[in-house]
């Protein structure tokens, strides 16, 4: 590395001496390459390398190297490397060295940010600081450390790349955490009698005695059917009579929502269940969970009413409390979540 931006630098100079135009082109090469640098985090190592070495030869001509013509680029004019400055921390001319060649007292350090300074303080992206080395009366600033500098945009409700924008190109996708399927199934405790008889299959009274395991329960297991495939024998039959006792088993799935994106329906669709389910979600906003009136589906299937207004931007948990109420069936099947209209799917990589 050190190595490879010392020779663009020599290159820029030795064209600064015969002709004016190739000073532009590798100029323009010298700030993408600080780019990568900065990139690799390796940037605070490589300035104060560079700078010395240039010292040593007396080739810093700070005046030459800068020279751009903005207009010719299509580009506008203020918006590329200009000359480098003295005490602003910023790497003006884009070389990968920050305040290069500029006096400063021995000891005294400033924020510093290499790469492009337009993106100190967006997003993720941090200022770091940098010493003045040397002895005697002047010195030379040092590299820029502790800086957190642009990364590619991940989908966590972080502006990485310090764009100004919160995980564009992110789409609401199912993404459970721990799990190499969307959905974990957890078995709960088992069959209880309701100390009463309901009138109908999964009536959501019966799931006053429920308890939701929480997410990182050890009782979860990877569900192996994307959309659930449920079908175990009935643990009631000779426990409790019919509709007077439940065995209940948990289903749970996360799916996350970027910042900014917008949710107008949500709903939870159950192709087929013997007795009967029941929709809660939880987030941030809703850490005990939230069951809306609408959001059960009983003996046979149907989907839910409308949930959109349960979920927020960033990961939202939806557990499935399944019921079987009688003896025999205890299934559940063909779970779907749709968002906008659209089904979720798990999150692609990256
Ligand atoms: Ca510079
Ligand atoms: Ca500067
Ligand atoms: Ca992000
Ligand atoms: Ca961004």
């Amino acid at each position: 590395m050190r190595t490879w931006s010392l020779a663009v630098v020599v290159v820029a100079l030795g064209c600064a001496t015969e002709d004016n135009t190739q000073v532009i082109t590798v100029d323009d090469d010298a700030g993408a390459a600080g780019g990568l640098d900065a990139g690799r985090g390796d940037a605070a190592t490589t300035p104060t390398d560079d700078r010395a070495r240039l010292d040593a030869t007396g080739l810093v001509d700070r005046g030459t190297i800068p020279q751009r013509d903005a207009g010719a680029e299509g580009g506008t004019a203020g918006d590329g490397p200009a000359a480098e400055r003295c005490g602003n921390g910023e790497d003006d001319d884009r070389d990968g060295m920050i305040d290069e060649g500029c006096p400063c007292a021995p000891g005294n350090t400033q924020p510093c940010m290499p790469g492009d300074p337009t993106r100190a303080g967006v997003g993720a992206c941090r200022r770091g600081q940098q010493r003045c080395e040397g002895t005697g009366e002047f010195g030379l600033w040092g590299a820029c450390a502790g800086a957190t500098l642009p990364s590619a945009e991940t989908c966590d409700g972080v502006d990485d790349d310090c764009d100004g924008m919160v995980d564009e190109a992110c789409v609401p996708c199912i993404d459970t955490p721990g799990s190499g399927t969307p959905w974990q199934m957890n078995l709960g405790e088992g069959p209880r009698c309701f100390g009463r008889t309901f009138d109908s299959h999964g009536d959501p009274g019966e799931y006053a005695l429920a308890t939701i395991p929480p997410a990182g329960d050890p009782g979860w297991r990877e569900h192996p059917s994307d959309t659930i495939s449920f079908d175990d024998p009935s643990t009631l039959c000779g426990v409790c009579e019919c509709r007077a006792g439940g065995d209940f088993t948990y289903f749970q799935t996360t799916f996350y929502v970027p910042v900014g994106a917008t949710v107008s329906s949500l709903r939870v669709t159950i192709g087929t269940v013997d007795d009967g389910v029941s929709v809660t979600v939880f987030n941030s906003l809703y850490p005990r969970g939230i069951v809306d009136p609408g959001a059960y589906a009983y003996l046979g299937g149907g989907s839910t009413a409308d949930l959109a207004r349960y979920v927020i931007p960033g990961p939202n948990r939806v557990v499935l409390t399944h019921v079987d109420d009688c003896c025999m069936v205890r299934a559940i099947r063909g779970a779907t979540i749709t968002l906008n209209g659209m089904t979720l799917t798990r999150c692609g990589p990256g």
